[in-house]
């Protein structure tokens, strides 16, 4: 079970973040409404959500998820593979400090991004992209391993985090789109596939046997509430604009 969140305002600067989305420049005063809407549903699932002001010096700083790890034993400030987001970890190293004293980092020339980083008990699964290199992922893996727990590394395809197309809803049940519907890694869980059409709907989020689903995306929804969860459905199309999905926006721990 989860007990706290840290989430960030997004800032006016957002609507010059990293995209490839093509989906067109987000509507800021939308997204604010639509952060507001994420923070409540957090609120309402039971958790404690340390909201960090924004920072305009970073377009991208709203998807806090990118630039730690949060375990049970240690928090792990990452080193982002984008060059604009480096910089953030700064603030999200004081926010993380407020809730653990063991905090280690991942150093150049490693650099990770935790979107690619998905929790399975005390196993992670760390997808190889375009943020996360090698040298990032066995920093990762040496790591967690200090502290008792694993790691192992996945080859992505097309998407551009791990967790933009996997999702992980306890209880063995994985959320799967595209290159990871026949993933050998993946051979030992139960899976509830996304449809290509709904495939956005495949970084969903497990908080408390709730799991929280972008909006639009019924054959999803229904699925994930046909496997017995509660589901809540969040307006993100703004953040959709960014290429960024529910995970993204906040650390829950
Ligand atoms: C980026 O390209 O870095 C942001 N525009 C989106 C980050 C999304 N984060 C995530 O999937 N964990």
């Amino acid at each position: 079970m989860f007990s706290t969140a840290i989430v960030r305002t997004p800032g006016k600067s957002m609507i010059n973040g990293l995209t490839t989305a093509h989906l067109g420049v987000p509507d800021y005063e939308r997204a604010l409404v639509q952060h507001q809407s994420y923070i409540k549903a957090l609120t309402e699932c039971g958790l404690n959500v340390t909201v960090m002001p924004a920072d305009e010096d970073f377009p991208d700083s709203t998807f806090v998820e990118d630039a730690a790890l949060l375990t049970l034993y240690c928090a792990i400030i990452t080193n982002p593979g984008a060059a604009s987001r480096k910089g953030e970890t700064l603030k999200i190293r004081e926010a993380v400090s407020r809730f653990y004293s063991d905090i280690e980092e991942i150093s150049e020339p490693g650099s990770v991004e935790a979107g690619d980083v998905l929790m399975v008990g005390e196993h992670y699964y760390i997808g190889l992209s375009g943020r996360t290199n090698l040298a990032g992922s066995n920093q990762l893996i040496r790591i967690l391993e200090n502290y008792g727990m694993t790691g192992s590394i996945i080859e992505l395809e097309h998407v551009l985090h791990l967790k933009t197309g996997v999702a992980y809803l306890e209880h063995n049940n994985l959320v799967v789109s595209g290159e990871f519907v026949n993933k050998r890694e993946f051979a030992g869980f139960d899976k509830i596939v996304v449809p290509d059409e709904e495939a956005y709907a495949a970084n969903c989020i497990w908080v408390n046997d709730t799991v929280l689903v972008p909006a639009g995306y019924p054959v999803t929804a229904r699925k994930i509430s046909d496997s017995g969860y509660s589901v809540v459905e969040i307006e993100m199309t703004e953040f959709q604009k960014l290429d960024g999905g529910l995970s993204c926006l906040s650390l829950r721990f």
